[in-house]
């Protein structure tokens, strides 16, 4: 599922161009890239098909809504070339398994939103974010997605969903330690602006591969 560099690159830019040109020049290094509102709603859902020719993608739409409406949600994405899907998981058991089915129809996987890597989450998040891992898990998702601003909650986390994958953003922009986030028992880090914004992608990229071997 998860294959072998950990890295899975964000592009949240909003030029197609640019993101066609970060995942060519980068593929060789990460393992997914990740698109959601930012790329998707400035270059359309297109993009997502043109990117998965060179690098299999998760969409992050964090679909949050009714299962029909996730249902459908997943189903535009997935149909338009997306691997995986990221949903959220407090909007319940039903709406998340609706995203769950529709990737097991389309063989996509899915991770869920358990607590955000951003401060506003420790709020209202944080507390219920263990609960929210247990149901993810009774779901059936492939993996959740956990802050590696908080290295700590890793962990927590890891001890609630067993050999699911744990996906970690927040690594260098958001504060985040790449190395601490994967000792904590992250799989992959989900990492943007400190390689997509920096004067030289693939040398911040190889830096951050380092860290982590
Ligand atoms: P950078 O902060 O630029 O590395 O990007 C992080 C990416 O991960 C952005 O696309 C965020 O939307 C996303 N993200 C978080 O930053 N925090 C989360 O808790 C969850 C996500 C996500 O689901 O990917």
């Amino acid at each position: 599922m998860i294959r072998n560099s950990r890295l899975i690159l964000v592009l949240d830019v909003l030029s197609r161009d640019r993101a066609l040109d970060l995942a060519s020049s980068l593929r060789d290094k990460i393992d997914y890239v990740k698109v959601g509102y930012p790329l998707i709603l400035a270059a359309g859902l297109d993009v997502v098909g043109e990117l998965s020719r060179i690098a299999p993608v998760i969409a992050d739409l964090k679909i949050a809504d009714i299962p029909n409406t996730n249902t459908l949600i997943s189903e535009q994405v997935l149909e338009a070339g997306a691997s995986g899907i990221i949903a959220h998981a407090f909007v319940g058991k039903d709406s998340l398994s609706a995203c769950v089915d529709a990737a097991r129809e389309h063989g996509g996987l899915v991770f869920a939103m358990t607590e955000m890597s951003h401060p506003g989450a420790e709020e209202l998040m944080a507390p219920v974010a263990e609960r929210l891992a247990r149901m993810a898990t009774e779901c059936g998702v492939d993996g959740v997605v956990a802050p590696a601003t908080r290295p700590e909650r890793i962990r927590l986390v890891r001890s609630i969903v067993g050999d699911l994958a744990i996906i970690s953003p927040g690594v260098g922009a958001q504060g985040g330690s790449a190395r601490a986030a994967i000792e904590a028992g992250a799989d992959s880090l989900i990492v943007g602006r400190s390689i997509t914004e920096s004067p030289n992608p693939a040398a911040s990229a190889d830096a951050i591969l380092r860290e982590i071997r």
